[in-house]
């Protein structure tokens, strides 16, 4: 097999605990994943990612793991797991795991040994650091707010925990832990599964001096930290290139350079990464915890710069708008009423047709918006809860909280899958773990897949003309119309062919004032809307219209 087969796939991520319920305890579970897989061939994804099943106490909904080797029991059992394997398999999918690495749950067995006394022999599996002055070692923060050292009474020393406090971070320094993991990922890679999504992979190296950080939270300090290539080469010596696994990188703030250096083939680290630098345009001053509109102009630009720097330094971008830390794409960059399907589809061809592999986050297929729970009683999401409480301490009124997790939280992309009309989406029986959208009634896989021009079925064609057509997987990128503040238009070139894609991202007609050299006799490719205009000079956008011109 052509060891880059990935560059021409498309990846569907699974959450599993909101995906699908068989057993009607209100969580999604193995069994329910199998039962919809024939969904999943039909809309005709290659891989599908599966976010942690290993059993975990759930403090982050399985990011805390407690045993490596084992099935979270509330989603089923190894055999399960091996159904589930066997059945992708035989239907010409894949199957990715997550691999949650930088921490372990406080549950996990190493964790229990580590903090039982200082002289055991796990104690350096974690990070362990002195009181300085009675107080913590350093002013590092965590992901989900406050300090990132636990001090624990029994052993008088503080625990690094870059996310919550269950989540103690591991000690990559330690030749011997990192052995056990790479035992660990040949376990599963040796149950014939076909890679790994890597979690906060770049934060597993940190800098030894853990000092105070006078000018941010501590994340320069960790973040593509000092020896995080050497140990990335190592693991995929070790474990991924012996068996072929694809593999994906989560790159917290990362940077091009790194990631350029994390994802060219010579370097042998990783296949791909995930950046967040364009989901962070509706964060003012780097602040997520407000609610804001985004910065069209600067989506432009992140964007074209991870295109093109990463084209030019031979790595490969994960292209995505959607996971299950994001709020849904179509409330976010687009318009989740009257323009909904006009919007999800523009959406979707503006990632679709760029250099990488395309992910597509559960529900974002049938253009599944942000639930707007007006209680805090609905979510579920420790860092949302967690950032309840430090945003009403700086003086915030229950409904300014309240109006900011509604486009903020990560539990916008949490709320079970909808399927149907039936109650509760068709999800469970039972009672949800999370309460699906209301609009579930309007917004279902169900309808979606009866209705022709459905936002399904447009993804559908996306993945289908990646395979058909080289220049999306190979052509060159270029921006045009880069100061035009509604209009996102972009060139790929290869060999003689040319692709010429037109996004209009606003709910208002817009005027396209372009000229284009060998724009002759162009098919257009996919649009979203019937009889697009065949011209692109003085043609009128409509609303969120997107059209995808072919030249040869
Ligand atoms: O997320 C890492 C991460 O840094 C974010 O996407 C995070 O959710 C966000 O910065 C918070 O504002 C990964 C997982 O995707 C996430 O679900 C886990 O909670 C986290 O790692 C810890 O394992």
């Amino acid at each position: 097999m052509n060891e880059s087969w990935w560059k021409k796939a498309t990846v569907y991520q699974i959450y599993p605990k909101s995906f699908n319920d068989t057993t009607g305890n209100g969580i999604g579970d193995i069994q329910g994943i199998i039962e919809k897989l024939d969904y999943l061939n039909e809309l005709g994804v290659d891989v599908i990612w599966l976010t942690p099943v290993y059993q975990s106490p759930q403090k982050d909904n399985g990011y805390d793991i407690s045993d490596y080797f084992s099935i979270e029991p509330t989603y089923g059992t190894m055999d399960d797991f091996q159904q589930l394997l066997d059945e992708t398999h035989n239907r010409g999918m894949k199957l990715i795991m997550d691999l949650v690495i930088n921490h372990t749950s406080t549950e996990h067995e190493w964790f229990k040994q580590s903090a039982s006394s200082k002289d055991n022999p796990y104690r350096d599996f974690y990070i362990w650091k002195d009181p300085v002055n009675g107080e913590e070692p350093s002013n590092w923060e965590s992901k989900f707010g406050g300090s990132a050292w636990k001090f624990d009474e029994k052993t008088g020393q503080y625990y690094l925990h870059l996310f919550d406090v269950t989540q103690a971070d591991l000690n990559w320094e330690n030749e011997k832990m990192r052995n056990e993991v790479y035992d660990m990922i040949r376990f599963w890679a040796e149950k014939g599964i076909d890679g790994f999504r890597l979690d906060v992979i770049n934060l597993i190296s940190k800098n030894q001096e853990f000092p105070n950080d006078n000018s941010g939270d501590g994340r320069r300090f960790y973040t593509d930290g000092p020896r995080v290539h050497e140990y990335l080469h190592e693991i995929n010596q070790a474990a991924f290139s012996p068996y072929n696994m694809m593999t994906v990188g989560e790159m917290s703030s990362t940077t091009l350079e790194n990631c350029v250096l994390y994802t060219n083939p010579e370097r042998k680290e990783l296949d791909m990464t995930f950046q967040f630098h364009h989901l962070k345009v509706d964060y003012p001053n780097g602040e997520k915890w407000t609610k804001a509109p985004f910065d069209f102009l600067e989506l432009k630009k992140i964007l074209t710069h991870w295109q093109v720097g990463m084209y030019e330094g031979g790595g490969w971008n994960a292209l995505f708008w959607c996971n299950h830390d994001q709020p849904r794409v179509v409330s976010r960059f687009g318009d989740d009423n009257d323009y909904r399907t006009e919007s999800a589809k523009m959406l979707a061809t503006t990632i679709h047709m760029m250099q990488g592999t395309p992910y597509v986050y559960q529900g974002e297929e049938i253009g599944m918006t942000n639930p707007n729970f007006t209680s805090l009683e609905d979510y579920r999401d420790v860092e949302s809860l967690n950032a309840y409480e430090i945003l009403k301490q700086k003086g915030k009124s229950d409904e300014e909280v309240i109006e900011i997790l509604k486009q903020k939280s990560r539990d916008n992309a949490r709320t079970p899958m909808q399927w149907s009309a039936n109650e509760n989406a068709g999800f469970t029986s039972g009672t949800p773990w999370i309460q699906p959208a209301a609009n579930y009634k309007m917004i279902n896989a169900d309808s979606e897949l009866k209705r022709p021009d459905s936002i399904f079925s447009h993804y559908q064609k996306l993945i289908q003309l990646r395979k058909e057509y080289d220049i999306i997987t190979y052509g060159d990128y270029h921006l045009l119309l880069e100061e035009d503040p509604k209009i996102f238009a972009y060139t790929r070139k290869w060999n003689d062919e040319l692709l010429v894609v037109i996004n209009n991202f606003y709910g208002e007609e817009s005027a396209l004032n372009l000229e284009l050299t060998g724009f002759e006799d162009p098919t257009i490719l996919i649009s979203n809307y019937k009889d697009s205009g065949m011209n692109i000079s003085g043609t009128t956008l409509r609303p969120y219209e997107s059209i995808v011109y072919y030249v040869k």
